[in-house]
């Protein structure tokens, strides 16, 4: 048995699928690679992490670009060879990507030594090695080309010229590569594929809904189950008679002999629990890809090491977001700085009965149509005997966005009225009486391009060579980017994104004032992330995810939830719960109730 194989991995497959698996693992760097600019990702309604655009090479171009430009900054950092350098790359990454990422240098290393050699670029070497391809407009790049004899040819012909060069160093002939066409690959693209279409949690034996593991949708994104093997016990479930057994999972039980009542009779009946639910996307999700990892410079043997559980998280920092955190960045000190706010941990200040109470229902990529249809079946909650809940509703962009060149595949008012009519619909019929809906309309985009376009990119951090304004048309040029109105250098794009952004906006509120449910309330939200940029006194680049230029990063979820919070004691002061007077001795008598 290969020793490879993760302990995440065997919990699920057995036999001769994790013999199978084990080998995958070791190839599992082509996950990586494909997914390091999985900016791409927010763009994919249900797969992960294999989009895409196939044009001009997509997202493998982009991951061959990105890893070459690493590698090539590399050698400039240390004074080494192209090929020194690729093996320090892989040198950089845990046990098992290291293995398979050797495997891929010594594929193509000699390749690209060659064209390296010839002062070709990171980005014509990706052509020359098959990764990129030439297929419409003009070659993409993502650093400035080259000035060698070569670049006098026209484009066709110097592609062709890329590739012999390459073969000829090869000593035979390159086949395209379609990574997850491999047979050793394709397995676990598969698997990630078919976990990654369904938002429930990978493992969850008894079927509740929760897990009692962290990652695969497991307990870093909802509560965790105190006991995976009874369906009758999980977070959020409305009790009082646990005097043998939490069946909630709050951390509150057992009897007090003093009144021969339970615990959670007496400190939690008659207070006004309430989970804390976000449904949404990407930003809901908290979508981080480290920006260590794009910057050679403060590459080394730690910069990856929770590569794994980002993966298995799909990139996203649920425990970190601005709805459901409840970690401190400080566990992952290589991967995320910055503080933590979130609605949920200021609902269990209020009320220790809330302990484990969340949920978050966020898919990267989500929009109104994915919302009805699949991402708000896969949340928990019976109507009859767990709490009510309050409720985030943030699709804050990708009805806007999308790959194409066009206005087509944006979402229009009367679809989007329909999606979200029916969203709530589901909801008023799934939820218990006295929850909660804060629907929030779309961002302005517009502010990613004013704030970012002239500063410099993570990958470009070497050289200076590499601005916002360059990356984000690369990624339009690949077809690979997670916005194609807003991340573009064209204003007449990003103001038309805007205009159906508040078309959208608009729409949500004619739904939200004409309609009316039986068991929930619904209270429209006003966009926070406006407030959280006029507010911000510092530069406002600081608020943005510096991989993608896209999401809020970690310090703008923490101010989005400050907002959140303060918004709704101005506006709705009636939806905040009040506070349980029992606090303090919940505290006194079971502690931090279990942790997490
Ligand atoms: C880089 O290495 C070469 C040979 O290994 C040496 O001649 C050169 O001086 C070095 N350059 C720097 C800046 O250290
Ligand atoms: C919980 O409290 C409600 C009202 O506060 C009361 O009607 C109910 O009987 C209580 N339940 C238990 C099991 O104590
Ligand atoms: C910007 O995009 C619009 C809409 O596609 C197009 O008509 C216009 O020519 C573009 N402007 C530039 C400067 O490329
Ligand atoms: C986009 O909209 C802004 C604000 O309405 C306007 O000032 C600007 O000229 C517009 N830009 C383009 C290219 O249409
Ligand atoms: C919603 O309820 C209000 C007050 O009960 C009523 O006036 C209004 O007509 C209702 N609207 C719809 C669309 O049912
Ligand atoms: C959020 O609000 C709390 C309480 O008002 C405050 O202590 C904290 O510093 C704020 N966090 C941020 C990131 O501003
Ligand atoms: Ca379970
Ligand atoms: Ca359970
Ligand atoms: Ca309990």
């Amino acid at each position: 048995m290969n020793e490879r194989t993760t302990p995440m991995w065997d919990h699920v497959f057995s036999g001769e699928t994790r013999v199978e698996m084990a080998r995958e693992m070791a190839s599992s760097v082509i996950v990586f690679l494909l997914s390091l600019l999985l900016v791409s990702l927010p763009l994919t309604e249900s797969k992960f992490p294999f989009p895409l655009s196939d044009l001009n090479g997509g997202t493998n171009c982009a991951a061959c670009s990105v890893l070459l430009g690493l590698a090539d900054q590399l050698a400039e950092i240390y004074n080494e060879t192209i090929a020194d350098s690729m093996s320090r790359f892989c040198n950089y990454l845990p046990n098992g990507f290291k293995e398979a990422c050797t495997i891929l240098v010594e594929e193509y290393g000699p390749s690209i030594i060659a064209l390296i050699e010839e002062k070709e670029t990171p980005d014509t070497a990706c052509y020359g090695i098959g990764f990129c391809k030439h297929q419409t407009g003009a070659m993409c790049h993502l650093f400035p080309l080259p000035s060698n004899s070569l670049s006098s040819y026209d484009e066709k012909v110097r592609v062709d010229h890329l590739i012999k060069m390459a073969t000829r160093a090869r000593g035979r002939p390159l086949s395209f590569p379609k990574l997850c066409s491999y047979p050793v690959i394709k397995e676990i693209c598969d698997i990630i594929d078919i976990f990654a279409n369904d938002h429930e949690p990978l493992i969850d034996v008894d079927g509740d809904g929760f897990s009692d593991t962290y990652r695969f949708r497991g307990a870093y994104w909802r509560g965790k189950d105190c006991n995976d093997i009874d369906k009758q016990v999980y977070p959020g479930r409305s009790s009082t008679d646990d005097a043998i057994f939490d069946t909630n999972c709050n951390g509150i039980m057992g009897i007090d002999p003093s009144t021969r009542m339970t615990y959670e009779e007496q400190w939690c009946n008659g207070t006004v629990p309430m989970g804390t639910v976000v449904l949404g996307d990407s930003a809901g999700a908290h979508f981080h890809i480290p920006p260590s990892w794009l910057t050679a410079k403060e590459l080394n043997i730690d910069t990856f090491s929770d590569l794994l559980m980002i993966l298995e998280n799909e990139f996203d920092w649920p425990m970190l977001s601005f709805t459901t955190g409840y970690e401190s960045t400080s566990k992952w000190p290589m991967s995320i700085q910055g503080p933590m706010e979130s609605i949920y941990s200021k609902m269990r200040g209020l009320n220790r009965c809330n302990h484990r109470d969340f949920q978050n229902i966020a898919v990267n990529g989500a929009r109104s149509s994915s919302m009805k249809d699949t991402i708000v079946k896969s949340f928990a909650r019976h109507k009859l005997i767990d709490k009510p809940a309050m409720i985030s509703l943030e699709l804050i962009g990708n009805d806007v966005c999308n790959g194409h060149h066009d206005l087509d595949h944006m979402t229009t008012p009367e679809e989007y009225f329909k999606n979200m009519h029916a969203t709530l619909e589901y909801l008023d019929n799934l939820l218990p009486q006295g929850s909660v809906i804060l629907p929030v309309g779309l961002a302005d985009g517009r502010i990613l391009y004013d704030t970012l376009k002239d500063h410099i990119h993570p990958i470009g951090n070497t050289r200076g060579d590499v601005t916002y304004s360059t990356f984000y048309d690369y990624l339009n040029c690949l077809e690979v980017s997670p916005c194609f109105g807003w991340m573009n250098s064209n204003g007449t794009w990003r103001n038309l994104t805007s205009e159906r952004a508040m078309e959208l906006t608009n729409t949500l509120n004619k739904l939200v004032t004409t309609t009316n449910y039986t068991n929930i309330k619904v209270y429209l939200m006003p966009q926070p992330l406006k407030e959280v940029f006029s507010n911000w006194k510092g530069d406002p680049a600081d608020l943005i995810e510096p991989v993608d230029g896209f999401h809020p990063n970690q310090l703008s979820n923490a101010l989005i939830a400050n907002i959140t919070w303060h918004t709704l004691q101005k506006l709705y002061p009636q939806v905040i719960p009040p506070v349980n007077p029992f606090n303090h001795l919940i505290e006194a008598k079971f502690g931090n109730q279990g942790g997490y």
